[in-house]
C-alpha cells in the first residue's frame, strides 16, 4: 500500500465503517493495511493513544452466497484491538499475516491532533523479519487464496485458445469487467493478476472496459476516491486504452452514504480524457468512440443519478444526444451500446420504474430498423448475472459480476449466476468480448465462472415479433413532383407514431396499378421523401398485395394515406389500424416545386355526378392536384364537399379561377361554352365535357381564343384517349380489312324517366348526351369532310330524342351513328372493309377488346389493349401532358374533329328548334 493509504483521515466507526461525527479529535487510517508476520508497529509520539484493530484473512461466506455488503468494504474478520500508549505499551508485533486499521486520539487535553497527517507521524512501521530472511517464495507469499501459478497459466492458455478462435483481423476485442465491488480481502488482486497473465500471451486486446461498480461506495468519499483511483490506475497500467462507465455504487451513494460524489467529481475521477475518436461533452458521463477500422461505434451510457427521484435510467439530455449520435452514425459503422444498468425495468430487479427507459428502447429500435440491424448489442452489468435477452429486436446482454458472488435470487427473470468458489478459478469472472461487425456477431469468451456465449445480432433483428416500444406507421405513394401535400402527409404520418416507413412506388408498379404520367424517376422521388426528414425508413413498393406483406413483416401498427383514399384501404383493418389523414386541398403555387414541370392545379366546374368520378380518377394521374370546385348553386354539392375536402366556390367564377391553372368543365351542357371562354380568357387551360358548344362558330371561336392565349383546350370525349381506341383505328386503317367502306357505331343507355336526359327538353335527349362517341370513329376513319349528313330522331312527347340516327355519305363510304336513351340497341362499333371488318362490342368506347374478322369464320384476330379504371384517367393524363407540352398524341382528338362535332350538334339543334315551332 502506498503512503496515501496511511493518511489519517476520518474516524471510521468499527461497526458501520462510517464517519464518527461526534469526536472530531479522533483520526483513523482511511484503509486497511496488510501486515506480514513479524511486522512491528512502534509508537513514536507520547501525546497520542493509538488503537490497533486487527482482522484475520478469512472470508465470511455470506458475502459470496447472499446479497450482502460489508459496511467497511472489507471481507476480513475482526480479531482484536490493541492499545498503544506511552509508558504502558508502545510496540505491537504481528504474529501472523493480518489486516489492521489504526485510530489515533489525544492522550490528554490540549493536544492538537490535527497536526498528525499520516500514520507514520505517530507510528514507526518496521519491515517484517521474514522479509529479511531467505524463506522460500511460497512461504513468503503465504496468501491462502493464491492460485498455483501452474494452474493459472494453464487456464489462461485454454482461455487464450478460445479467444483466438473467434478473433480475426477485423474483430474488436474488448476485455470487459463488470461489478467488481472490490473489498479488502476480496479477489481484485487476483483478477489483476489473471488479466496480466492473459495479456502476456500476446492475444490482441483493443480495449479494457469496466462497466461500473468498482467498489461498494459505502465509505468516506476520500477513501472511495483513493481506492477507485487506485483500481483505475491498475487497469490503466496494462497499457491498453481503458474505458469505464459510472455504476450506481461509483457515485458513493450506496446505503445513504452521506458523502456521495458530485457529478463533476465523478467526471474527473472516472471519465476518459478526450482522445482521438472519443467524443464526450464536458460535464457529461456519457460518450462514444469510433473504431473505424473495425466498423464499430461504441456508445457508453450514464444510467444512474442519485439526485433524481427515480434514480435508475436515462436523462432527456442523454437520450437526445443518443438519438443524434445514432442518426449521424455513418452507414459503414455498426453500433454497440454499453451501460451499467439494463435498459428496462423488466430486465432490472430493483425498480419498477426507470427514467427514459421506453424512450431509450424507442430510440434504439428506431435506429435498429432504420439501419437494417446495425445495433449489434446493448451490453450491461449491474444484475450480477448472465443473460441474453432478444425480444427488443437487438440483443441485450448482461454480464455476470467480477466480484465473487453466487446469488441466484434477486435477479430479473432469465438472469443466471454461475457457481463461485473462493480460491478456485470461479472466484474470478470477466469476458473478452469479440465484436465482429462484418458478421454481426458477438462472442463473449469467459474467464472464470460461467461459460462462453455466442450472439448473432441478426437473429434478434430478424425476430418476427419483437417487443415493440414504438408505434410503427407506414404510408405509400408515388410522390411525383413532390409538393406541399406530400410533405404535410408525411409530417402527419410521422406524428402518428415513433417510426415511419414510407413505401415509394416503382414505375412498374405505378403502371400496373394504372397510375399514369409519372414524371420523376424513382431515385428522385425517394430522394425527395428522404429530404423531408420524416421517413425513418424508405422502402420500394413494387407489387399488388405488398401492403399486407409489409404490415406483417415490419410489425406495423398504423397504415395511413391521404383522405382521397378514404374507404379504399379499409380491408387493411384486419392487419393494423387504418388512418386516413386529411389531404391538403389548397396547394399554394409558391410552394409548388418541380424542376421541369410544375404541378397543375385543377378546378372542377360543376359538382354533379361526374365531378367525384373525375376526382377519383385524377388520383391515378401524376402532375395535377384538384384544388377546388365551382358551382353557383349552393345545394347539391354537400356530399362532394364533405367526402373530398375540396373547397367549393359559389359566388364568383373569377375568384375560383384565381386559384387554379386549369379547369375541368362538367357543368350542364348549355353552360360549357361560357365557362370555357371565361377560363381561356383568364389564361387557364380547359378540359371541357362534351358537347363543348352548340354551334360550329362557338367551337371555332374557343379554339382560336385558346391558340391566342396559348392555353390547352380539349374536349372530353373519353373514348378518344383510351389506349385501345387508337389501336383499333390504326388496325382498321392499316389495310388489314382492305378499303374501309362503312362505319357503324351505336351507343345506347336507357335513362331514368326523371333524369336530366329525359326531362330537359332543351338540352336533354340521346344525341346531345352520347353523340360524341359514335361520331368519333366516323371522323377518325373518314375525316370531317362528308358529302351529306342526315339526322333522324324518334322523339318523346315532350320533344326529347329517344333515339337518333345520323347517317353520313362520304366519297366512297357510308357511316352511321346511333344513340339512344329510350331505345336499346346493340352498342357496337363495326368498321367494314373490302376484306374484312373490325368489330368492337359494348363498351367499345372504352375499347378493352376488339376483333378483326374475315370471310373465313375461322380467321379471327383478337385484341385486348390495356385499360384501367373507368378510362377518365387517360383523358386527364392527356390534358396534363398537353399542358406540359409532352404529349405526342394530339391527334387523338384534333380541334378539327371537335369542331366538326360541334357542327353536327348545331345541325341537330336546328332540327330540334324547327320541331318546337
Ligand atoms: N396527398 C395528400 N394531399 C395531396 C396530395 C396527396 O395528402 N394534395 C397524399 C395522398 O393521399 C397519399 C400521399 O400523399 O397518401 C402520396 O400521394 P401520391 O404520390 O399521389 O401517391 P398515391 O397514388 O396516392 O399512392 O401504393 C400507392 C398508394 O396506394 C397511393
Amino acid at each position: 500500500m502506498e503512503q496515501n493509504s496511511l493518511i489519517l483521515g476520518y474516524e471510521l466507526n468499527k461497526e458501520d465503517g462510517m464517519i464518527n461525527k461526534g469526536e472530531d479529535c479522533v483520526k483513523s487510517t482511511l484503509l486497511f493495511q496488510l501486515a506480514k508476520k513479524g511486522e512491528e508497529l512502534t509508537l513514536i509520539e507520547n501525546d497520542v493513544i493509538v488503537e490497533i484493530y486487527t482482522y484475520k484473512r478469512e472470508v465470511d461466506e455470506k458475502y459470496i452466497y447472499t446479497y450482502d455488503y460489508a459496511t467497511d468494504e472489507s471481507w476480513t474478520k475482526y480479531s482484536d484491538s490493541i492499545t498503544l500508549q506511552y509508558g504502558k505499551l508502545n510496540k505491537y508485533i504481528f504474529n501472523q499475516e493480518m489486516y489492521y486499521r489504526v485510530s489515533v486520539r489525544a492522550a490528554g487535553s490540549g493536544v492538537d491532533i490535527k497536526k498528525y497527517k499520516y500514520l507514520s507521524d505517530v507510528i514507526e512501521i518496521s519491515a517484517s523479519i521474514e522479509e529479511n530472511t531467505s524463506l522460500d517464495k511460497k512461504e513468503k507469499t503465504s496468501n491462502i487464496y493464491d492460485h498455483e501459478p501452474n494452474n493459472i497459466e494453464q487456464e489462461v492458455k485454454k482461455f487464450k485458445a478460445r479467444v483466438d478462435k473467434v478473433t480475426c483481423d477485423n474483430s474488436l476485442n474488448i476485455l470487459t469487467l463488470a461489478d467488481t465491488h472490490a473489498t479488502v480481502n476480496g479477489t481484485w488482486e487476483r483478477t489483476l493478476n489473471n488479466i496480466a497473465c492473459f495479456l502476456k500471451t500476446g492475444t490482441r486486446v483493443d480495449k479494457l472496459l469496466h462497466l461500473g461498480d468498482l467498489t461498494d461506495g459505502m465509505i468516506p468519499k476520500l477513501a472511495t476516491e483513493y481506492c477507485n483511483q487506485q483500481m483505475i490506475n491498475e487497469m490503466k497500467s496494462f497499457g491498453i486504452p481503458f474505458r469505464m462507465l459510472v455504476g450506481n455504487h461509483d457515485s458513493n451513494y450506496f446505503r445513504n452514504n452521506p458523502e456521495p460524489f458530485l457529478p463533476k467529481e465523478m467526471e474527473h475521477l472516472y471519465m476518459p480524457k478526450n482522445e482521438d475518436a472519443l467524443h464526450r461533452k464536458r460535464g457529461k458521463l456519457y460518450y462514444y468512440e469510433d473504431h473505424v477500422d473495425k466498423g464499430i461505434r461504441c456508445i457508453y451510457l450514464d444510467s444512474f443519478d442519485y439526485r433524481e427521484k427515480v434514480r435508475y435510467g436515462y436523462s432527456t439530455d442523454e437520450l437526445e444526444w443518443l438519438e443524434k449520435v445514432l442518426l449521424k452514425t455513418p452507414n459503414r459503422l455498426c453500433v454497440v451500446v454499453f451501460s451499467h444498468v439494463p435498459p428496462t425495468p423488466e430486465l432490472h430487479y430493483w425498480s419498477k420504474e426507470m427514467r427514459g427507459s421506453k424512450e431509450l428502447i424507442r430510440i434504439l429500435q428506431r435506429y435498429q430498423y432504420r439501419s437494417g440491424g446495425k445495433l449489434l448489442a446493448f451490453i450491461h452489468g449491474h444484475n450480477h448475472g448472465d443473460q441474453i435477452y432478444e425480444e427488443y429486436g437487438f440483443p441485450v446482454i448482461s454480464l455476470g459480476c467480477n466480484k465473487c458472488e453466487e446469488c441466484p435470487n434477486i435477479k430479473p427473470q432469465g438472469c443466471k449466476t454461475a457457481s463461485r468458489k473462493i480460491n478456485e478459478l470461479s472466484e474470478d469472472l470477466w469476458d473478452v468480448i469479440v465484436v465482429n461487425a462484418a458478421k454481426k456477431t458477438i462472442d463473449l469468451v469467459r474467464f472464470g465462472a460461467g461459460s462462453d456465449r455466442h450472439v448473432d445480432a441478426r437473429a434478434s433483428y430478424d425476430r418476427k415479433e419483437p417487443k415493440e416500444y414504438m408505434t410503427k406507421v407506414i404510408t405509400y405513394g408515388t410522390f411525383d413532383l413532390f409538393h406541399e401535400g406530400h410533405y404535410r402527409l408525411l409530417q402527419r404520418a410521422k406524428a402518428l407514431g415513433d417510426y415511419l416507413i414510407v413505401g415509394v412506388t416503382t414505375e412498374h408498379f405505378d403502371q400496373a396499378r394504372g397510375k399514369v404520367n409519372v414524371v420523376d424517376p424513382i431515385m428522385t422521388r425517394i430522394e425527395n421523401v428522404k429530404k423531408t426528414g420524416f421517413a425513418d425508413e424508405i422502402i420500394v413498393e413494387d407489387h399488388e398485395g405488398q401492403k399486407i406483406e409489409d404490415i406483417q413483416k415490419y410489425g406495423i401498427d398504423i397504415f395511413t394515406e391521404g383522405s382521397d383514399w378514404t374507404g379504399y384501404f379499409d380491408y387493411l383493418n384486419a392487419f393494423c389500424k387504418v388512418v386516413y389523414l386529411e389531404r391538403t386541398p389548397d396547394i399554394s403555387s409558391t410552394l409548388i416545386r418541380g424542376d421541369r414541370f410544375k404541378l397543375i392545379r385543377v378546378g372542377i366546374v360543376g359538382t354533379g355526378r361526374i365531378a367525384p368520378r373525375f376526382l377519383k380518377e385524377s388520383k391515378f394521374v401524376s402532375g395535377l392536384i384538384v384544388t377546388c370546385a365551382y358551382n353557383p348553386v349552393k345545394n347539391g354539392d354537400n356530399r362532394f364537399k364533405r367526402e373530398d375536402e375540396i373547397r367549393v366556390y359559389h359566388k364568383s367564377y373569377e375568384d375560383f379561377l384565381k386559384h387554379v391553372d386549369a379547369v375541368y368543365i362538367a357543368s350542364p351542357h348549355e353552360t360549357h361554352y361560357e365557362y370555357a371562354k371565361q377560363a381561356i380568357l383568364a389564361h387557364k387551360h380547359v378540359l371541357c365535357e362534351k358537347p363543348m358548344t352548340f354551334t360550329y362558330g362557338e367551337a371555332v371561336e374557343l379554339y382560336l381564343l385558346a391558340g391566342r392565349e396559348n392555353v390547352v383546350l380539349m374536349e372530353g370525349i373519353k373514348a378518344a384517349y383510351c389506349p385501345g381506341f387508337q389501336q383499333l383505328i390504326n388496325v382498321a386503317v392499316s389495310g388489314a380489312i382492305g378499303e374501309i367502306k362503312d362505319v357503324e357505331a351505336c351507343f345506347s343507355r336507357i335513362a331514368d324517366t326523371d333524369s336530366r336526359e329525359m326531362t330537359d327538353d332543351k338540352y336533354g335527349g340521346a344525341f346531345l348526351e352520347f353523340g360524341g362517341y359514335p361520331l368519333l370513329p366516323i371522323f377518325k376513319i373518314f375525316g370531317t369532310n362528308y358529302e351529306k349528313m342526315n339526322i333522324e330522331s324518334i322523339d318523346s312527347e315532350s320533344g326529347i330524342d329517344l333515339y337518333t340516327k345520323i347517317s353520313f355519305k362520304y366519297k366512297g363510304g357510308l357511316a352511321m351513328a346511333k344513340t339512344g336513351v329510350g331505345v336499346k340497341s346493340e352498342g357496337q362499333l363495326i368498321i367494314a372493309g373490302t376484306k374484312g371488318y373490325v368489330i368492337a362490342e359494348s363498351p367499345w368506347w372504352l375499347t378493352k377488346k376488339f376483333e378483326v374478322r374475315y370471310e373465313d369464320p375461322n380467321k379471327i384476330e383478337h385484341y385486348e389493349p390495356r385499360f384501367l379504371g373507368d378510362g377518365l384517367r387517360y383523358e386527364i393524363s392527356e390534358f396534363i401532358k398537353r399542358i406540359n407540352g409532352t404529349s405526342d398524341m394530339v391527334y387523338r382528338l384534333t380541334a378539327d374533329e371537335s369542331i366538326a362535332m360541334a357542327k353536327v350538334v348545331e345541325e341537330f339543334m336546328k332540327i330540334r328548334k324547327s320541331k318546337e315551332k
